[in-house]
């Protein structure tokens, strides 16, 4: 926890370019980027030969301290950020859930909660219902507490999700504000429909969850949301995007010009349903999450649309129970508290498995784990990028070091990890977070507290050539007609 570090000799990684250079950070802040830099003896020197200099993991998508299902989620978001912290991820932006509705005491919770925070942070914010108090909180939350993105559920029938005239009015207070709507994109009546078919034909287990919610439905509320996110003209953001079904209708609306961003999800690229099937109810529990993870073939699918730039950035869902807690649903599947881990393992799993197998580039990397959340969320380039006047959220990677993942080592409160036993080459070494060196030598030195809110403002480059008013709408309609009524003959 030095204020003064200079990060010497090694490839500095930036979304649009890399570089052999230096960096000097003070209090905070990347001061400068460039060879040869000299300092004193006060300065804390780390030699990043043969490594990766990059911008610390920004995670769009984690849930800490959330209730949810009968539960709360076991890691907090001291641990869940300690967690993020050992694996090079020095931001999070987690979903804030309304208190009865109500957004503005949603959002003073979640301040209670994330006061001990280790690393930055910042909030998405549920839409879970609909009424003149829910549209001012919006207006609230975007004009004085910094967050410019809203979520709808179009899952989770009698709980979270919203019916369509719902998502309408959502969709239109948010182009309004400059806000990014969100989505969680299943048909949440057939989901309904299809669990009961599962527990009426007795498949109670785990894999009746992969069952009764398949693809095709993941396939049709994606493609609804998009449809009406270009009726009412305003950006969408599609959340853990998990099949083929959904990808292809983000590939289709972006190729006709639609702004949609496609957020797959670590697990997702990387895990298939199989684990669903595994006869240990442990095992298979840990795997369930919404929307479920997909049969062999969709995550290498997502991979490759990640690559060719259909899908823009990786999140992970972060959204962790232990075993006994996924044992509230032993004997009936919709009762397994939905969710998997990744917070930790973000970092290391997408490296090995896309820029290790020559996929994809540094610069893509850092581009889809970091760089692109930022102009997202409009936080860049304070985060996401090694330039000098840029947060000093810094990772250093040693592409030849390997590592092992286990719940047994991980930082995360769970008691199961849904990577337990891979291996995998290119390893965080250090992770620098607001300037401080936070881990280090298989050691995280986290200070509570120590994390800042980071206020997200409205109207991100998405909404470039959007206009706010109908006017222009109206001139581009083929012109009205003033009619006349004639006698009938
Ligand atoms: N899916 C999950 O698996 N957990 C949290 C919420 C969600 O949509
Ligand atoms: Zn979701
Ligand atoms: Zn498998
Ligand atoms: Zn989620």
């Amino acid at each position: 926890s030095s204020t003064r570090i200079l990060i010497k000799g090694g490839t500095v990684v930036n979304a649009h370019h890399q570089q052999l250079a230096d960096v000097y950070v003070e209090n905070g802040i990347i001061v400068a980027v460039q060879p040869n830099i000299k300092v004193g003896d006060e300065v804390t020197v780390l030699d990043a030969t043969g490594k990766f200099v990059m911008p610390g993991g920004i995670d769009p998508h984690t849930h800490l301290a959330m209730e949810f299902m009968g539960t709360e989620t076991i890691d907090d978001f001291f641990s869940g950020q300690a967690a993020a912290l050992a694996g090079g991820t020095t931001m999070h932006i987690d979903f804030v859930i309304p208190v009865n509705g109500n957004l503005v005491a949603g959002f003073e919770a979640y301040e209670n909660k994330s006061r001990e925070s280790c690393m930055d942070y910042g909030f998405h914010m549920a839409i879970t219902k609909w009424d003149e108090g829910v549209s001012k909180d919006m207006e609230i939350l975007v004009k004085e507490k910094g967050i410019n993105s809203f979520k709808f559920f179009l899952a989770y029938k009698g709980s979270l999700m919203v019916t369509d005239d719902l998502l309408l009015e959502g969709l239109k207070r948010c182009k309004s504000l400059g806000a990014l709507a969100m989505v969680h994109a299943e048909n949440g009546d057939a989901v309904f429909e299809g669990q009961k078919r599962m527990i009426e034909l007795g498949i109670t287990g785990p894999e009746g969850h992969a069952l009764s919610r398949p693809p095709v439905l993941e396939g049709e509320a994606t493609a609804r949301a998009i449809r009406l996110a270009r009726f009412v003209n305003t950006p969408l953001y599609v959340v853990h995007v998990m099949s083929v079904d959904a990808m292809d209708e983000i590939a289709k609306a972006r190729k006709s010009g639609q702004k949609v961003i496609g957020e797959p999800v670590v697990s997702g690229l990387i895990l298939d349903d199989h684990w669903l099937w595994d006869p240990d109810f442990t095992i298979a529990s840990k795997y369930v999450m919404s929307p479920p993870i997909r049969p062999v073939g969709h995550g290498k699918a997502l991979q490759d649309a990640l690559s060719t730039g259909i899908l823009q950035l990786v999140g992970t869902d972060h959204c962790t129970f232990n075993s006994t807690q996924k044992a509230l649903g032993l004997d009936d599947f919709r009762k397994i508290p939905n969710g998997v881990n990744g917070l930790e393992e973000r970092m290391h799993l997408i490296w090995d498995t896309m820029v290790g197998s020559g996929q994809i580039s540094a610069t893509d990397y850092v581009r889809i784990t970091s760089t692109e959340c930022a102009r997202i969320f409009n936080i860049y380039p304070r985060k996401g990028a090694i330039l000098a006047g840029s947060d000093a959220d810094i990772i250093i990677l040693n592409p030849n070091s390997s590592y092992e993942i286990s719940s047994k080592s991980h930082h995360s409160r769970s008691d199961t990890n849904v990577y337990e036993g891979r291996r995998g080459k290119g390893k965080v070494e250090v992770t620098i977070a607001g300037g401080r060196i936070v881990w280090e030598n298989e050691e995280l030195k986290v200070v509570p507290g120590s994390g800042k809110y980071i206020e997200m403002p409205p109207f991100s480059y998405l909404f470039d050539g959007i206009e706010k008013s109908d006017a222009n709408y109206l001139s581009s309609l083929r012109a009205p007609v003033k009619r006349v009524r004639t006698e009938a003959t």
